[in-house]
């Protein structure tokens, strides 16, 4: 992986490193998501060390969800708030600020926009304003899971005009349908997402 210099203008955002993920018992285990999260560690402790915020997203359901099969959606019940499932993985060295999505029903897959499932309507996290007011220009985003939360958040990154960059040993995707993971590069690299070893 290439060495990210870390910098008071640089974060780290820490996708959805969350029990039901990175468990090998979780709902939505994706594979080989716990090996993600020593290289976490030594990341956040590289960011902390030079004065980079460090931020962490969960995904945070209601029970019943659109996004759910249960709801007519295509995932298993996962990350219900509160429960075992939705807490960090406990080898997840958890030092800054949390973003849950979903908290209030609404659901999506970026740290920085959630959408309401019924209306559709899409409106932003605090992400994006406390990057804003912190002054930073370059965002390194690791965890889970490639194809679908770190995917939706580099490329919402992107769109807010940061420097975007993602080491790809630090993700790991879920491949729903076979080659999900390299679609999900390529989008990212079209984007200019700096995917990298
Ligand atoms: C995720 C599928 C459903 C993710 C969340 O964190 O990438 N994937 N919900
Ligand atoms: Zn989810």
């Amino acid at each position: 992986m290439p060495g990210v210099g870390y910098g008071p203008r640089v974060g780290l955002l820490v996708v959805d490193v969350q029990n039901d993920f990175a468990d090998p018992a979780g709902s939505l285990y994706v594979a080989d998501g716990e090996q993600v999260i020593a290289g976490i560690n030594a990341q956040v402790a590289a960011a902390r060390a030079a004065g980079s915020p460090v931020f962490y997203s969960q995904d945070w359901h209601p029970a019943e969800t659109p996004h759910f099969v249960t709801g007519g959606g295509v995932w298993p019940p996962h990350c219900v708030a509160g429960s075992r499932g939705a807490a960090f993985h406990p080898d997840l060295v958890v030092d800054g600020e949390v973003i849950r999505k979903g908290v209030d029903g609404a659901d999506g897959y970026s740290a920085f926009s959630v959408r309401d499932p019924r209306s559709g309507v899409r409106r932003a996290t605090l992400l994006g304003e406390r990057l804003g007011q912190l002054g930073i220009t370059t965002l390194v985003v690791v965890g889970l899971a490639g194809d679908h939360c770190v995917r939706a958040s580099a490329l919402d990154a992107r769109a807010q005009g940061l420097t975007v960059v993602l080491p790809l040993a630090l993700t790991r995707f879920v491949n729903l349908h076979p080659g999900d993971d390299d679609r999900a590069v390529d989008a990212m690299r079209e984007a200019g997402v700096l995917v990298g070893g």
